[in-house]
């Protein structure tokens, strides 16, 4: 087992006792891409932010994006065809109830935020945002991506924070990550046309070797770098998997002008 892989199955991380994450668990994200802070979320949040997802979804409460919106292999071809209305995200998640803020601002949630970053936080309300509702038999596989690909902004050091509303396990697709690929210099070619990181490829496969699955338990969440590749599969199982996503930067690392990234309000967080 690599010290990666260790690491993402630590029981109980520090933050839950200290509300920081300690030097060791910096490095680890420094190094690897990504940390988990385990068992973060207290039972209230996840109760609320589960009730809100289960009701919006019912009431297919826009703006949602359907599986068949985006076509990943496994998803249903057309709105219209059998299980075409299944929901991939409700989108503008912060939008749909205070809980969702709460979160964002509390000072534990801000003061890691701001020891991953190095500075300031602001949330852009254009990227991510959403609740990912990955469901039984018409989800779809997510391929190799970095989040970045589509996103403009000074730099690419942005960091996603995935909260887990109910375990996340291979079977019902839970993320999979390259440890350290933040970090890799990937040339154009190892990407396909949509950029998705080639399986295909031969020169692919030794990077594509190290890849592990982010187990997660309820109220876990996994902070990564805008620039780890990650991917998903389909749910094999018959349960609907919930998990929060939203997207931070640093108040210096400002959405390039007139980009899809600078279309949306941002939120300054604050200081914790
Ligand atoms: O849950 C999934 O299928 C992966 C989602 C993902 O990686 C993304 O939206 O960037």
């Amino acid at each position: 087992m690599s010290t990666a892989s260790v690491a993402s199955t630590t029981a109980e991380s520090s933050v839950v006792r200290e509300g920081r994450f300690t030097p060791a668990e910096v490095s680890f994200f420094e190094q690897h891409g990504y940390v988990v802070a385990r068992g973060f979320a207290d039972g209230e949040w996840l109760d609320r932010m589960r009730m809100v997802t289960l009701e919006h979804l019912q009431r297919e409460l826009p703006p949602v994006e359907f599986e068949a919106d985006v076509r990943y292999p496994g998803a249903p071809d057309t709105l219209d065809s059998v299980g075409g209305r299944t929901v991939r995200r409700l989108k503008q998640a912060h939008a749909r109830d205070i809980v969702f803020t709460e979160w964002i601002t509390h000072p534990t949630v801000v003061s890691l935020l701001q020891q991953l970053l190095g500075g300031r936080v602001v949330m852009p309300l254009a990227h991510h945002n959403c609740i990912m509702t990955k469901q039984p038999e018409f989800s779809s596989e997510t391929g190799w991506h970095q989040d970045v690909r589509y996103w403009s902004f000074t730099r690419p050091d942005l960091v996603s924070a995935w909260l887990a509303l109910g375990a996340e396990r291979p079977q019902n697709g839970c993320l999979w990550v390259i440890p350290g690929s933040h970090r890799m210099n990937l040339e154009r070619f190892r990407f396909d046309d949509a950029l998705f990181f080639r399986t295909d490829l031969a020169d692919n496969q030794p990077i594509l070797a190290t890849k592990i699955p982010v187990e997660l338990n309820p109220g876990d969440v996994l902070f990564f770098h805008a620039r780890t590749l990650h991917s998903a599969s389909r749910n094999e199982t018959s349960a609907t998997k919930y998990s929060v996503v939203f997207t931070f930067r640093r108040d210096d690392n400002p959405p390039l002008k007139n980009s899809r990234s600078a279309a949306a309000a941002e939120l300054i967080l604050p200081e914790a």
